[in-house]
């Protein structure tokens, strides 16, 4: 069947692709068609031998049956320029909510927006933290690219030593900016991580009309700060200073130690507020409202009620601060607590657009920064948080960078989809440009937008997705249709061996078969070898480029 080719090289040409009987990929490749079509993923002999079976015959009827868009929803031409609002979780594991299958934590909320629209199976964060995460959201680039690459410090934990993290730099062309220019009002509310108010990241120099929220995400490591920022102001809260990483001591800690891990204002309550008041102020626009919420990352904090939901159900011990992050009494009922309460916040949300009329003409989206966390007292095996993938936050084993994706648009939304379209966080920007009638510019996202509309025969395919992290000893992962390479010790060890794992056979990736595939292996170097250029920070480098 041709040369064996597993090729990423055009998105323009569409690339028919065989596997023989060795399971080794072939493809045929048109330039007639401008998208890439998996026709099989089983030998070819044995799709000549199924066809001329009666069961065939069904088969194709059904599979024609269901790639068929729902007639009510098939030409409908979505509204021009929709209210778009993209809500982010903070170290949400792909198993958290109840329509990612999760049994202990209630998220009534998040599975009703999912049968309500349409649910991604394959959606990717750009890395597996949070700053280089939200800044591949906000410029389409995928790792590879991007101009941060790592959560990087620039100050310290007390107010004083308040600093941020690496800026974006003046000039960068990000989404909110994408959507200024179509006429959009567009807001900010929630943790934000690429700068500060007097340097070049302040959400105001990169699109935003109006933000509110955390600028230094280690403020965030504490839901009772002292303050937050609203347009380059600082905004006082009736919150007592106090050290979060504080641990106590357990031989000697009390209720009133665990007490003081709790003040007055609950930032995560404050950000919805004010999207709620940026909602109702630009009812009669279009607007772009992006939520980053820092839930459910540690700490553990939460008013008490959301404790008090799951209290006594869950059998617990206190934790004391020894994982670092502010000691909590009752931490899986916390935990629980923090997702429900964000569940909670996207009811309140879909409620004022349901109240101001607003559904039909807003597009809501959900998904988080990266995997679940191994820290502060989060205990992921308990939740089966991650819903038997491997790794977590900090990884790019699935774990660590598969997450949920939801998106809501009654009237042009089918409801009740589930998709398996591969994409990446660095997709939305080419996706909402789409919707929007913009240019992206140069980015690496593929739009899904007709994925989202039920026209999934126009959904062009990526032929690869890029990941590289250079923390916890370096690592970088590629995804290639169902195959995943993954290279780990970067940091130190230039030729660090590949593994490889078939994502649709081995999800959980506990087989690496890197050794039977040495054309894989091939394709997937060749990729790794142009998918990069190098980062502006020396910290970010991988050996071995
Ligand atoms: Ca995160």
């Amino acid at each position: 069947m041709g040369t064996q080719r597993y090729s990423p090289r055009s998105k323009k040409q569409t690339e028919f692709v065989f596997f023989t009987k060795n399971g080794k990929g072939a493809t045929w490749s048109s330039p007639l068609f401008h998208r890439r079509l998996y026709l099989c993923r089983i030998p070819v002999p044995y799709i000549f031998m199924a066809m001329s079976t009666p069961f065939f015959t069904h088969f194709l009827l059904i599979a024609l049956l269901l790639t068929s868009p729902p007639s009510a929803f098939a030409q409908r031409t979505p509204p021009q320029r929709p209210n778009i609002i993209y809500i982010y979780a903070d170290d949400l594991g792909y198993g958290e909510l109840g329509c990612y299958g999760q049994k202990v934590i209630r998220t009534p909320h998040l599975d009703q927006m999912a049968r309500e629209g349409i649910r991604f199976t394959q959606h990717y964060s750009g890395a597996p933290v949070c700053a280089p995460s939200r800044c591949m959201l906000m410029t389409g680039k995928h790792a590879g690219h991007s101009y941060i690459r790592g959560n990087y410090e620039l100050g310290g934990f007390p107010d004083s030593l308040e600093r941020g993290q690496m800026p974006l730099p003046e000039g960068i062309y990000t989404l909110p900016a994408l959507l200024q220019k179509a006429g959009y009002r567009t807001g900010l509310c929630g943790k934000w991580g690429l700068g500060m108010h007097d340097n070049s990241g302040s959400p105001l120099l990169h699109g935003f009309d109006y933000y509110f929220g955390y600028l230094d995400q280690k403020q965030a490591h504490n839901f009772y700060p002292t303050h937050l920022w609203e347009n380059d102001q600082l905004v006082p809260l009736r919150n007592p200073p106090f050290e979060v990483h504080r641990p106590l001591n357990p031989a000697t800690a009390t209720e009133a130690d665990f007490q003081s891990f709790i003040g007055t204002d609950y930032a995560p309550a404050l950000l919805t507020e004010k999207a709620v008041a940026f909602i109702k102020k630009n009812k009669d626009k279009p607007f772009f409202l992006y939520l980053p919420y820092p839930l459910p990352h540690v700490s553990l904090q939460v008013p008490a009620p959301y404790v008090d939901h799951y209290r006594g159900q869950l059998e617990e011990q206190p934790y004391y601060g020894q994982a670092g992050y502010a000691s909590c009494r009752y931490p899986r009922s916390t935990y629980a607590g923090m997702i429900s309460f964000l569940d909670d916040q996207v009811g309140v949300i879909l409620r004022v657009l349901q109240e101001l009329g607003l559904d039909n003409n807003t597009l809501v989206c959900f998904s988080s920064d990266n995997g679940a966390s191994f820290a502060g007292g989060v205990d992921t095996r308990f939740f089966e948080s991650m819903a038997g993938l491997r790794g977590h936050k900090m990884d790019l084993y699935e774990g660590g960078i598969r997450v949920p994706f939801i998106a809501r648009w009654p009237g042009t939304i089918p409801p009740g989809q589930t998709t398996a379209h591969i994409s990446a966080q660095y997709d939305v920007m080419a996706t909402l440009a789409e919707l929007t009638g913009q240019s992206a510019g140069k980015t690496d996202g593929i739009s899904f937008l007709p994925t989202l509309l039920a026209r999934a025969q126009g959904q062009t395919i990526h032929p690869f997705l890029y990941f590289e992290f250079s923390e916890k000893g370096g690592q970088l992962a590629i995804r290639m249709g169902p195959w995943k390479g993954v290279r780990s010790q970067l940091k130190t060890q230039s030729d660090a061996p590949w593994e490889l794992y078939h994502l649709e056979k081995d999800p959980s990736e506990a087989h690496n078969v890197a050794g039977e595939y040495p054309a894989i292996l091939e394709e997937i170097e060749r990729i790794r070898k142009q998918a990069r250029q190098k980062a502006h920070v020396l910290d970010w480098e991988l050996k071995g480029y």
